[in-house]
């Protein structure tokens, strides 16, 4: 069986945390097929762009058509857009795709705050793109925006959503998660229903290109024929598994770097992982079988991989050095 292909719109980024290459990780994890119409290159570290390279909108109008016209595409998602320019064109490439499944998430500030969208570009996406959608998925700083009034509650959420639904004529997910309560919350709205999606809020990861991830996962569950709720909850829990994971990540970096393991005890409070009874009878035991448990549980997330890749790396530069 072939798996089904889903089409994302994007900028690379260098970091490969955000953009198509984090929509690129998504969709292998999730066992569909990605392909890409890139529409900027970013010179990116996590939390600092360097510099916004756009490409020139004809050959973004080349990439979406050829693929369209070769491949079975069953769902779209665009991410970063970059100028307006490049909005217009995707639209007009959009327009003439049957049986849309279009997830917008409308990039417009990244995490580190820089503005990514000029105002001309951003009208563009209320007055063409957004009515396009199957889904748009704004975080709250992109909300505000487009509503032109902060959002400060799980209340004015609901509102929020419900206003941008009616306003675009599309589902919306609008992303709660820099509320910063003791939960993540967003809520999605498609005009006659409004529900939540719950996760525990996991404070102080630094994160970079949850929103790619989030709306990449939605399309990916999209092309396998899911309806948007479930779509949603299966994202969600995606999403905030690569959170957890992040975590585990940072950590194993670190552990793998220390030139004299301390000791087991030690290692495993750090790690978060408890030895069980059987492992404390054997400390030689016990230090393999941390190793091996923090491997598989970092090595079940695709994201994760890549971390462990670079430490793997950092580890044999230092051995050269
Ligand atoms: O996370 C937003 C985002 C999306 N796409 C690209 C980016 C960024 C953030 O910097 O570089 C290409």
């Amino acid at each position: 069986m072939t798996p089904p292909v889903v089409l994302t719109i994007a900028g690379s980024d260098s970091s490969a945390g955000a953009g198509a290459q984090a929509d690129l990780k998504t969709f292998t994890a999730l066992g569909v097929y990605g392909l890409t119409a890139i529409t900027c290159i970013v010179a990116e570290t996590p939390g600092k762009v360097s510099r916004i390279q756009p490409a020139d909108p004809e050959i973004v109008r080349e990439q979406i058509e050829l693929l369209l016209k070769n491949f079975p595409i069953a769902a779209i998602k665009t991410g970063l857009l970059c100028n307006a320019e490049i909005v217009a064109q995707v639209v007009r490439t959009l327009r003439k795709v049957k049986r849309r499944r279009l997830v917008v998430d409308p990039v417009m500030i990244a995490t580190s705050g820089r503005v990514l969208l000029e105002p001309e570009a951003i009208q563009i996406y209320q007055r063409d793109l957004f009515p396009l959608a199957t889904l748009i998925t704004p975080n709250l700083d992109e909300a505000t925006g487009l509503l032109g009034h902060p959002i400060r509650d799980l209340a004015a959420m609901h509102r929020a959503a419900r206003t941008l639904a009616t306003k675009y004529g599309t589902a919306v997910l609008l992303k709660g998660g820099h509320l910063r309560g003791r939960r993540a919350i967003d809520v999605f709205s498609s005009g006659d229903r409004t529900t939540e999606y719950s996760a525990t809020f996991l404070p102080g990861v630094k994160t970079h290109g949850t929103g790619c991830t989030y709306s990449a996962a939605i399309a990916a569950e999209l092309a396998k024929g899911a309806e948007l709720p479930r779509a949603i909850a299966v994202a969600k829990k995606i999403v905030s598994s690569a959170i957890r994971s992040h975590f585990v990540s940072e950590i194993w970096t670190r552990e793998n770097l220390r030139p004299q393991p301390t000791s087991v005890a030690d290692r495993a409070k750090r790690c978060r992982v408890i030895p069980n009874r059987a492992d404390n009878a054997s400390p030689a035991r016990t230090e393999g079988a941390l190793n091996r448990e923090i491997h598989s549980r970092a090595m079940r997330d695709p994201s994760v991989r890549a971390g462990l890749v670079l430490s793997a790396r950092l580890r044999m530069t230092i051995r050269m050095a």
